[in-house]
């Protein structure tokens, strides 16, 4: 009995750790509002050292987004936080941001998208080096 409810709140506090932001995949369209959407991409093959991510949004109104990425391993939390960094726009407008994967492994990267300083969306990208 003990070892059923310690494993269900283990999966409760697991739940509401990861509740806030989706699950994302590279490459594909990614639904913030009616008028807004973004896809991300790596601009080479993840791996150990810096990898440019990419993330490009499509908005009707043409509005002035923040992106903003938080990545660490999950496995070790604290060991490579990255804090909160901001993607910087490119010519083409899209955003862009060196990821520095440290070491093989899990990694996560929390993207927050923000206009004003407010919230739109957030997102998680889960990837293995
Ligand atoms: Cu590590």
């Amino acid at each position: 009995m003990k070892k059923i409810f310690y494993a269900l709140l283990t999966s409760l506090l697991f739940l509401s750790l990861n509740a806030k932001a989706e699950s994302i995949k590279a490459g594909k369209k990614i639904t913030i509002n009616e008028n807004t959407s973004f896809e991300y991409n790596f601009v080479e093959h993840p791996k150990v050292g810096d990898v440019i991510m990419k993330v490009i949004v499509s908005d009707e109104n043409e509005r002035n987004v923040q992106v903003f990425a938080e990545y660490d391993m999950p496995s070790m939390r604290g060991h490579h936080a990255s804090g909160k960094v901001e993607f910087k726009r490119n010519r083409a407008g899209d955003y862009v941001l060196p990821i520095h994967f440290a070491m093989p492994g899990d990694w996560e990267i929390v993207l927050t998208f923000e206009e004003n300083n407010e919230e739109l969306y957030q997102g998680k990208v889960e990837l293995e080096i």
